[in-house]
């Protein structure tokens, strides 16, 4: 047994027959600049996007949630784009940014405090795929805020699961504002996760360094390259390492065979279908009450509330 997740998650998924690794580990302090580089580019419609239509329909949006609500951000990170939101609440009893990093977290969440003195801020450290306890809230009622289309990294039966475990959290009337990334031309799809300066490429193969790094695996990160491509089937982006040639990969007291073109899966991005999506939040407990989507139907804001 081995007491490092990271090295317990790597092992477990360079055995498999179709090796992996959980996207979730792009996220240190070198894969997070990355991110944010990757949303500035122009090929990368998604943040851009989702910020557009928050900017334009914070109002309606903070409508939803109601006067004196506990807003409860999954996933928070760099806490920019709730502030739109928070411009546009009346009364919020509470914000409640959750993310695993708590360094970063804290940091961030102290700033927000700062610009919203008369605001209740309190970060909760916790990784929101599981069940984590919060505070009690003395509010009219609880929004979770999922922004940012993250939801798309889970593979459709985890993604249900994390939407009913949202529906409890938040509890019957409560609400859940959530950005979801769309269906749309291969074409821009594809582009949007292989840019034409590589940041993309780099972001994926920081998975690699990060193994050399905290786990002192022997491998040549220059023998794999970055793959990305829409899986028509399946309604994904997928992220892959493929291996140049053929090769071995010693971490943790073992090695790994690759041969030449195998890849490790690094992410899925599912892309969605809004009526599709509505039938899923509808069978996970949500009733959709109102979209927001931008001119080109790329990127959809979707406001819900939890039914009993
Ligand atoms: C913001 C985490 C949803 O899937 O588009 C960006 C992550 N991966 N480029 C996405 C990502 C490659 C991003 N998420």
């Amino acid at each position: 047994m081995n007491v490092d997740p990271f090295l317990d998650d790597v092992l477990e998924g360079l055995s498999r027959p179709r090796k992996r690794l959980p996207s979730k580990y792009f996220y240190d302090a070198i894969g997070s600049k990355l991110f944010d580089r990757i949303t500035s580019l122009e090929e990368y419609y998604p943040t851009r996007t989702e910020l557009s239509i928050l900017r334009k329909h914070a109002a309606a949006m903070a409508a939803r949630c109601g006067p004196n609500c506990a807003l409860i951000e999954l996933g928070a990170g760099s806490l920019t784009k709730v502030r739109w939101l928070l411009d546009r609440l009346v009364q919020p009893a509470a914000y409640l940014p959750v993310d695993v990093s708590g360094e970063h977290l804290q940091r961030a969440a102290k700033e927000l405090a700062n610009d919203y003195p008369k605001l209740d801020v309190r970060a909760v450290v916790a990784d929101f795929a599981h069940p984590f306890v919060l505070p009690a809230l003395p509010a009219e009622r609880r929004v979770a805020y999922f922004p940012g289309s993250t939801i798309g990294n889970f593979d459709p039966p985890e993604a249900d699961a994390l939407l009913r475990r949202i529906v409890r959290l938040v509890g019957p009337g409560g609400g859940l504002l959530l950005g979801i990334d769309l269906q749309k031309d291969i074409g821009v799809l594809e582009a949007a996760y292989n840019d034409a300066r590589g940041i993309t490429a780099e972001f994926n193969r920081n998975l690699l360094v990060r193994l050399h790094r905290e786990l002192g695996a022997d491998i040549n990160i220059a023998a794999f390259r970055h793959r990305a491509f829409y899986n028509r089937e399946l309604h994904r982006i997928e992220m892959h390492l493929v291996s140049m040639h053929e090769q071995r990969v010693t971490v943790g007291g073992r090695t790994f065979g690759f041969r030449n073109g195998e890849t490790i899966h690094t992410e899925n991005s599912y892309k969605c279908d809004l009526a599709e999506f509505g039938r899923r939040a509808a069978a996970s407990g949500l009733r959709v009450d109102e979209v927001w989507t931008d001119s080109r139907r790329f990127f959809a804001v979707l406001y819900m509330t939890a039914i009993g």
